[in-house]
């Protein structure tokens, strides 16, 4: 099959490249990135993907790579992924995620091919949910709490409507937290654990700035989650909607304790207010029967070892490139 992957660049999109590629049938794998995309997290597989360059928001672009390319798949993944920053920049996260979306799905209706399209949506839509409705089903009212929220019901919605309008085959993915080595230092658990290397190497003070540790959250590890992504595309049907997430559930602080048990050095806790966000989704708990029954996937990473790669990889990357340890104040 002809794979095209957009946001091949990003965390999520260079564990599914792996993937797709580490298995026994071979596929060809595209990616779209921009003229200034890191290659960095495709170290492991550049001589592997074939890249095409694109910004979402260039529809002449995208016209001509599904032209050129004729994907049996795409799997959307490019965003302005990071809730946080959409506080910052809501225009450009609205512009991206539905605008954006809105550009692929074009893309793919102007040039007549009839590709399954992976849609990439968030737990996120569902908001701050009431304890009724826990856990999460597909059907819970959505309550967006941020630009991004916002962003994602439009891509996951637009998405819908080409099904309905024009039997493009759109399968929608509300993925909960996923983390994992290569997350982006604006997430909370590799938030913690790039200032836990930064202070095992000396790079920083011993402390790790936290928002809210009273939030719950159920967490599944980056590379169960591709798996999900892949098995989706041969079981789940055009025009649904499916929520995918691991089972560890915990609050922040329980998985904050987990990571810094894994260090042998004593850190200071330090609550920051600007890593508070101005509305905040503090219970994400999901119902994932829909897509467990229909696939039979289900998670199979450890928790404990996500947290240990997650750390590795910061510890590794923080000896290579020092500078890293520099975070954005936003
Ligand atoms: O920032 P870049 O140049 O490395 O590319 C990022 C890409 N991206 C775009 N590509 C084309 N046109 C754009 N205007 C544009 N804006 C962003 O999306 C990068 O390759 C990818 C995002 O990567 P991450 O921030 O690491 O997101 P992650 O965690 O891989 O999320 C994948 C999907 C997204 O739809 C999230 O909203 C969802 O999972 O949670």
């Amino acid at each position: 099959m002809k794979i095209l992957i957009t946001g091949i660049t990003g965390f999520v999109g260079s564990h599914l490249a792996e993937y797709i590629l580490s298995l026994k049938e071979k596929h060809k794998v595209f990616g779209l990135c921009r003229w200034r995309s890191s290659r960095d997290s495709l170290d492991r597989v550049y001589n592997k993907v074939i890249l095409k360059e694109a910004d979402l928001m260039d529809l002449s672009a995208l016209i001509r790579h599904c032209k050129d390319v004729r994907p049996d798949v795409i799997f959307h993944l490019a965003a302005q992924s990071y809730v946080l920053t959409s506080f910052n920049a809501p225009i450009q996260t609205l512009s991206t995620n539905i605008i954006g979306t809105a550009n692929l799905l074009e893309a793919v209706r102007i040039t007549g091919i009839d590709p399954i399209i992976h849609i990439c949506s968030s737990s996120e839509v569902y908001g701050q949910v009431e304890k009724k409705d826990i856990p999460i089903k597909e059907d819970c009212p959505l309550r967006p709490a941020s630009p991004y929220a916002v962003s994602k019901v439009g891509e996951d919605m637009i998405a819908f409507q080409y099904w309905l309008s024009y039997g493009i085959k759109t399968i929608r993915t509300r993925m909960f937290t996923h983390t994992g080595p290569r997350r982006g230092d604006v997430f909370a658990m590799s938030f913690f654990a790039k200032q836990i290397a930064a202070g095992e190497l000396g790079l920083a003070a011993p402390v790790v700035r936290v928002g809210n540790l009273k939030s719950i959250r159920t967490f599944c590890d980056v590379r169960d989650a591709v798996r999900a992504y892949w098995v989706m595309v041969h079981k789940c049907k055009p025009g649904e909607v499916y929520n995918i997430g691991g089972n560890r559930t915990m609050t922040i602080k329980e998985a904050l304790d987990a990571l810094l048990s894994f260090s042998t050095k004593k850190f200071k806790i330090v609550v920051d207010p600007k890593l508070i966000r101005p509305s905040d989704v503090t219970l994400q708990i999901p119902c994932t029967d829909k897509f467990k029954k229909l696939t039979g996937w289900k998670p199979e990473i450890a928790f404990e070892k996500t947290l240990k790669d997650i750390l590795d990889y910061w510890r590794l990357e923080l000896k290579r490139s020092p500078w890293k340890a520099i975070t954005v104040v936003r």
